[in-house]
């Protein structure tokens, strides 16, 4: 079991980006099992629920002639559009009804704001505005932050650079989370968590 030291951040495992939802990862659903295993070796575990007003700047319906997953310049750089997704309080942002964290004692939402997405469990992607999700691990002293959940490129990514930047030892475990790949962005990604220093990891090994 892993003690106070270590945290497990369960990122964005909702109903929306299942097989069937709106903003769907391939074989998303299939990393649930292996979550829920995980976080009963974990005494501490945190969640992140992507949370997004129907208004929101990520949304490619938000802008005129825009399509899902062309990108557009916004003031704090270029933004991802996306579907509709995880509009707060819909079904779509709830969790996975076969996730098993009960336990958990902290849910970060975010992307709450309309002007600014969040990729991010730590900071919002105009780089400047924390969630208070450092502050809160630095509080209780917690060393390690080990990630897993939806999607690898995206929310896990920004979530294991961002835990590096703000100083807390990472590991990804990579066959508990699953991506989107839009034009080569797993293999950016894993690039950029390697040269952050991000360790990455099989949930076996994690719960060794
Ligand atoms: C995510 C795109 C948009 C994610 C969230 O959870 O990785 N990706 N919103
Ligand atoms: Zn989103």
């Amino acid at each position: 079991m892993k003690g106070p030291e270590d945290v497990l951040l369960i990122v964005d495992v909702q109903n929306d980006f299942m097989p069937g939802g709106a903003l769907a990862v391939p074989r998303g659903d299939e990393i649930v099992p292996l979550v829920n295993r995980l976080a009963a070796g974990f005494e501490h575990v945190v969640l992140t629920q992507d949370w997004h007003p129907r208004d929101h700047i990520s949304f490619a319906a938000n802008h005129d002639g825009r399509q899902p997953f062309e990108t557009i310049e916004l003031p704090y750089g270029e933004q991802v559009l996306w579907p509709v997704h995880c509009v707060q309080g819909q079904p779509g942002a709830a969790l996975h009804p076969r996730l098993e964290a009960g336990h958990a004692r902290l849910v970060i939402r975010k992307g709450y704001r309309r002007t600014i997405d969040s990729y991010s469990a730590f900071v919002e992607a105009d780089r400047h505005s924390p969630t208070g999700l450092a502050g809160y691990l630095r509080e209780l002293e917690v060393k390690r932050v080990w990630c897993c959940g939806l999607a690898t490129d995206y929310c896990v990514a920004w979530s294991a650079l961002d835990a590096r930047a703000a100083g807390f030892d990472v590991v990804l475990i990579e066959d508990a989370c699953r991506a989107i790949d839009l034009n080569g962005s797993l293999e950016r990604a894993l690039q950029q968590l390697q040269d952050a220093g991000v360790v990455r990891m099989n949930a076996e090994q994690a719960l060794a």
